[in-house]
């Protein structure tokens, strides 16, 4: 393959582009200092000669958004002089994480300012340490969004990415006795560097009301008369690209009272309730839902997703009209992605602004809908889709459910031309579902309009064709493709692991695979190099230091270095199989208990890590935290063990916390049943940085064993293809002595709280293991021991380290968005000049 970019040239260019800066704001270090210190004593308002670590880190972040802005400015303006078609990628959700250390490593300017900082005594890490994270998403969807906007920005593509400032992001995991307890986040309260607020930017959005038929122009039309007006406020966030000027623009809406409702309320006379009512009009971009795949059909999340969508798509067409007049033009400049369904109202919107707004036939608003839309999915189960029920969607949206049953007839009418009266494929694609709740199902919705469907995997995207979307298939393959998610190496490797950035720079002899990670393949050529794997293990270990001060700060626990870490962090789920670690981690604690002193020399000593958040409604998950919680503190507390196992729950897991845990980690687990996970990005991060895989071959897994090969990885467990067949054996399945043994003792109250755990074990014995805990346990325990057998040589282990960062490339970001610009959204890249 041939590099994407030259990075020659491009690193000429950002020399260039320095010399220039330094005519406005200058990077020398005394204009940085005098820079951080303007901001001390003008924007933080202290005093130059008393401010704490919290106070230089808002000074040096604002002198850090002085020099972004800039950029960003520079290519706004050159992406609205050069009017190429962009993509505007609609998603609810952005786990963006801390941004000051992402920001100065892409615009290259870090070690200027931590130069600059260290002459003034302070130590940049550890400024950077003091920003709060921002948490507008539940986990990998929304993660994937930030990754995803970081390539857009290096690749130089002209996007803009839309969604919503909660006020309050996801909750803050807090462990009180074991339970999880939630607490709010409210991320605002020490004021954010990264947003620029545009108060002339908003727009109204209307809900409820009527809809009625009125004559314009003697045609016939449709005019929405709304219930209540609420107006939408655009944030700004800069996104920098790495290695170029590009910095694109992440704009999220708040809800503000508007000024145009509610004059009645006011000249009845009760001011003072009319003024506090109308701060209610706030609660819309109030809060996240913690949810992550249960849809509860709540009227707010609805109201959540419509105001982002109409802002969003007011945005949009007075972005076209301000140069264009004919709409014929609009699928020319204008790519919509869908990220997952919960945008997905954006088609109705749209399809009701051409037609009620700008006054297309049906024909041509429908024409256009078809070119624009593009459609990713990151769900693999039917229950996993999102449905609104009728009578909510066409009280809050009335218009807009017109819409969409003259979509459903519509479609509906073709496809009986096409497949004929097969009735239960009819009401299978219908986007109506009838039943004693009716509802809309927003998938199909999105299949029908959209010109791509994307699935996120390879597996998934099999899965989406013979399974969840068979009857679209069958109707229109060629809608359907997938890109394999990828992660940004930027933020994964640049950003969290800055010394294992610096040996792979030193050993490819080049930065270059900063932004074109194919490059990283050449460190197999040293993989067996003795003085490579001398570095590799340093690198391995100054991490795995960091991580253990954190778990002894944090917990009181002190764990030793020459332990496997093993972790598992991802958010707390059934099918993602959390309680099959944790039975495995007590049966490894039963078998050294039972072994005699000379067996207990040979056991390979771990540290087993998990860590993530259960959604605040889901019993289940909330008591596998629990389970976790209680056997940490029989096997932490057991003189027997000692170094050889220890147990640690890692609390809030977070994009920070990830990014000390993953460097850290020598195997990371990924234990989903196969056919459950639709890709699984976290399994990414930890390839990158050189940590072992034990995995079921389950999403994109797969596609990483072609890569670094089977050798390289601890695989285990049924294939997707023969899990259906598992279930339906149900009770005859044989299930092993060892299984049965560790549920006995949570059964028996040997962690306590047995009657608690009951329903945990239920759920994983007899007919209703849905899961194969059961079916999947000898192969686990065994892949178990091959990764023991594998850590004790340490030679072996080093090469097979490196050998799974090497291999890695092909799950970066890079190459993800470069082929949904190439194959589905059909943009070029624009670069912004120096
Ligand atoms: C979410 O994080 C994902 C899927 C969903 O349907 C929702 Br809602 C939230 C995850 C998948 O579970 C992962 O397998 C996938 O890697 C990720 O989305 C990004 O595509």
């Amino acid at each position: 393959r041939k590099p994407r970019l030259d990075f020659a040239e491009r690193k000429g260019q950002a020399q260039r582009m320095l010399g220039l800066m330094d005519v406005f704001l200058k990077n020398d270090p005394i204009s940085l200092q005098k820079d951080i210190l303007h901001h001390v004593e003008y924007t933080v308002a202290r005093s130059r000669f008393s401010f704490d670590d919290f106070e230089a880190y808002q000074a040096l972040a604002h002198s850090v958004r002085d020099r972004l802005i800039e950029r960003w400015h520079d290519t706004l303006i050159h992406f609205k002089k050069e009017d190429p078609k962009r993509v505007y990628f609609l998603s609810l959700e952005f786990l963006m994480g801390r941004s000051l250390s992402n920001i100065v490593i892409n615009l290259g300017i870090r070690d200027q300012f931590a130069d600059a900082l260290s002459q003034l005594g302070f130590d940049f890490e550890v400024l950077a340490e003091q920003e709060g994270d921002a948490c507008l998403g539940n986990g990998g969807l929304a993660r994937l969004s930030a990754c995803q906007m970081d390539s857009l920005a290096t690749l130089d593509y002209p996007a803009v990415g839309y969604g919503l400032r909660y006020q309050y992001g996801l909750f803050r995991q807090v462990i009180v006795d074991g339970f999880q307890h939630e607490q709010p986040d409210y991320w605002l309260n020490f004021g954010n560097p990264w947003e620029i607020e545009r108060v002339h930017i908003t727009y109204p959005v209307k809900f409820y009301g009527t809809v009625t038929d009125e004559f314009l122009n003697g045609e016939k039309c449709k005019v929405w008369v709304p219930g209540e007006m609420v107006e939408a406020v655009a944030y700004d966030n800069p996104i920098p690209g790495y290695g170029t000027r590009n910095t694109i623009n992440l704009r999220l809406w708040a809800a503000k009272p508007s000024d145009q409702h509610d004059m009645e309320s006011f000249n009845t006379g009760d001011y003072v309730d009319a003024v506090v009512n109308r701060q209610r009009a706030e609660s819309i971009s109030s809060i996240l839902y913690p949810d992550d795949r249960s849809y509860q059909g709540k009227e707010l999340r609805l109201k959540q997703q419509y105001f982002f969508v109409s802002a969003s798509v007011q945005d949009i067409f007075r972005r076209f009209k301000d140069t264009h007049k004919k709409f014929d033009e609009f699928p020319e400049k204008v790519a919509l992605q869908l990220n997952d369904t919960h945008p997905s109202l954006a088609i109705a919107e749209v399809m009701r602004v051409l037609l009620d707004e700008e006054h297309l036939s049906w024909h041509r608003a429908w024409d256009i809908i078809c070119k624009i839309f593009s459609f990713t999915t990151h769900t693999v189960s039917p229950e996993g889709l999102e449905k609104i029920p009728v009578d909510l969607l066409g009280n809050l949206l009335p218009r807009h459910l017109q819409i969409i049953y003259d979509i459903n007839f519509n479609f509906v009418e073709e496809l009986k031309k096409m497949i004929g009266l097969d009735y239960d494929r009819l009401t299978r694609m219908s986007i109506v579902e009838e039943g004693a709740v009716k509802n809309i199902r927003m998938a199909n919705l999105s299949v029908i309009c959209s010109h791509t469907v994307n699935g996120v995997s390879r597996l998934h995207s099999e899965l989406l064709r013979t399974k969840l979307f068979k009857d679209f298939y069958d109707l229109w393959p060629h809608k359907f493709q997938y890109k394999t998610n990828g992660v940004t190496q930027r933020r994964w490797i640049v950003v969290s692991n800055p010394s294992l950035c610096a040996l792979i720079s030193k050993w490819l002899g080049t930065e270059a695979w900063i932004c074109d990670i194919d490059l990283l393949i050449g460190l197999r050529d040293s993989a067996t190099n003795a003085e490579l794997h001398q570095e590799w293990k340093m690198v391995k270990k100054v991490n795995k230091i960091r991580l253990a001060e954190y778990i002894e700060a944090m917990s009181g626990l002190k764990v030793s270095l020459d332990a496997m870490f093993d972790v598992q962090t991802k958010r707390i789920h059934e099918y993602k199989r959390q309680l099959l670690n944790i039975l495995g981690i007590i049966h490894r604690y039963d078998c050294i208990k039972n072994m005699d002193k000379n067996d207990r020399k040979k056991v390979v000593p771990r540290v087993c890590i998990i860590g993530g958040k259960a959604a605040p409604g889901y019993e289940i998950a909330k008591k596998i935290i629990k389970l976790c919680h209680v056997v940490a503190e029989k096997i932490n507390n057991d003189n027997d063990i000692g170094d050889l196992l220890k147990l640690v729950f890692i609390p809030d897991y977070n994009v920070s916390v990830a990014e000390m845990v993953i460097p850290g980690a020598d195997l990371s687990q990924h234990l989903s049943t196969a056919g459950h996970e639709a890709s699984g990005t976290g399994s990414m991060k930890f390839l990158m940085n050189g940590c072992l895989l034990l995995a079921t071959a389950d999403g994109s897994t797969i596609e990483m064993v072609e890569e670094i090969g089977q050798d390289n990885m601890f695989l285990f467990g049924a294939k997707a293809h023969e899990v259906v067949a598992l279930r339906k054996k149900g009770p005859t399945l044989k299930v092993p002595l060892q299984f049965s043994r560790v549920v006995r003792m949570i059964r028996d109250g040997h962690f306590g709280f047995e009657d608690y755990f009951k329903s945990l074990c239920d759920k994983i014995e007899g007919t209703s293991d849905y899961f194969l805990l059961g079916a999947d346990f000898m192969s686990y325990l065994e892949a178990q021991a091959a990764a023991d057998k594998a850590f004790v040589d340490e030679e072996r282990w080093t090469k097979m380290s490196i050998l799974s960062a090497a291999g890695s490339g092909r799950f970066s970001s890079d190459r993800t968005i470069q082929e949904y610009a190439e194959n589905t959204w059909d943009i070029q890249p624009c670069r912004c000049p120096f």
